[in-house]
């Protein structure tokens, strides 16, 4: 594979976009901006990504944004990685099968990315429980590394999987078990050394602890904010929301006007102290960790460092398309971009 650094990914992108082959038409209202100029044109296809579209076959970032608990899979298959057994209290036994394994996945239009992977796709699944309920997850490493498990949440030093002794080698296994606390949204990632290269390479996934009155009903999705070092110089030449650069640009999310829409977002970005989202047309409220059943901020754009996460929600008043991206300039024109296309009449409140 060729060596592709930021600069070069961003001067491939112009270039194709400067010869016109754009994915995305220019709408009136952009023309009316322009002024129509060839100058101008350019400068607004610039804007718009790399040509050609990632195969989704192995993953597809628009079933991942809402499924949980592998409710991708058919009923069958899910069996086999997901079950679920009650217990006197009411509760729930959650158990899961997590498997590492190294794969080479697509991350933008012919990149292609050497990962190591839960269950063959980064991130890993979305596991997903109750406060109070019982994880048991049976972890096996087919990868070609030493690698762990980390949850965050209540759990006892032996289930950490962050010290030497907790190392579990390529061919071995390790049960991690612990109740689900507190609620809010967690993360699990691996935590061999060196820490940074085993996070980046794709292992990690969201952890969502639901609190026992549940929140309100709405449309519910989840958002790992990633990036990944192509030519390993510890910088990340490409940024996403779930792993495809660009992806929601050409498949926006759709939501109904009205409807309460909540966005489970985490920055899982390694290399870069922090990312962001930001959401045209709207103000949102946020519960950082999710921790809280009350929003500490409504805004617009909310940071996270490393590892941090947060709820966000929110109601589109008016149909139509609104951007989201990180607010950092770079991140954005490197893939963390995307669509919400909402639909329905609109709400003027
Ligand atoms: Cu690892």
């Amino acid at each position: 594979m060729p060596s592709l650094n930021r600069r070069a990914l961003l001067q491939l992108t112009g270039a194709i976009s400067a010869l016109g082959f754009s994915w995305s038409r220019r709408t009136p209202l952009e023309a009316q901006a322009t002024g129509g100029g060839a100058g101008a044109y350019a400068h607004a296809a610039h804007r718009s990504g790399p040509v050609g579209r990632v195969s989704l076959d192995a993953f597809n970032p628009s079933v991942f944004l809402r499924s949980w608990n592998f409710s991708d899979r058919s009923a069958a298959d899910r069996g086999r990685y997901y079950r679920e057994t009650p217990r006197p209290d009411g509760s729930l036994l959650r158990e899961y099968d997590l498997v590492a394994v190294d794969r080479e996945i697509e991350i933008a239009p012919g990149v292609f990315f050497p990962a190591w992977t839960f269950n063959g796709q980064v991130p890993g699944p979305t596991l997903r429980a109750t406060e109070g309920d019982r994880v048991r997850v049976n972890f096996l490493n087919q990868g070609s590394h030493p690698h762990t498990i980390h949850f965050h949440g209540w759990h006892p030093p032996e289930m950490d999987g962050s010290l030497p002794e907790h190392q579990v080698m390529p061919g071995a296994r390790f049960v991690y078990e612990f109740d689900a606390e507190p609620f809010g949204l967690h993360l699990y990632h691996c935590h061999a050394v060196p820490l940074k290269r085993h996070i980046h390479k794709g292992l990690y996934g969201a952890f969502i602890v639901d609190p026992r009155t549940p929140r309100p009903p709405a449309d519910e999705m989840v958002m790992l904010m990633n990036g990944f070092d192509t030519n390993f110089d510890a910088e990340n030449e490409v940024y996403a929301v779930n792993t495809v650069a660009h992806h929601f640009m050409h498949d926006p999310i759709r939501v109904e006007v009205g409807k309460l829409v909540r966005m489970y977002v985490v920055n899982v970005t390694e290399f870069d102290l922090i990312n962001s989202i930001h959401l045209h047309g709207m103000f949102f409220d946020a519960y950082r960790t999710g921790t809280s059943l009350t929003g500490s901020q409504s805004t617009d754009t909310l940071m996270l460092c490393q590892g941090e996460r947060a709820i966000i929600e929110t109601r589109f008043r008016y149909p139509g398309k609104f951007m989201f991206h990180a607010h950092q300039s770079e991140f954005a024109e490197l893939g963390w971009m995307g669509l919400f296309e909402a639909v329905g009449p609109r709400r003027d409140t």
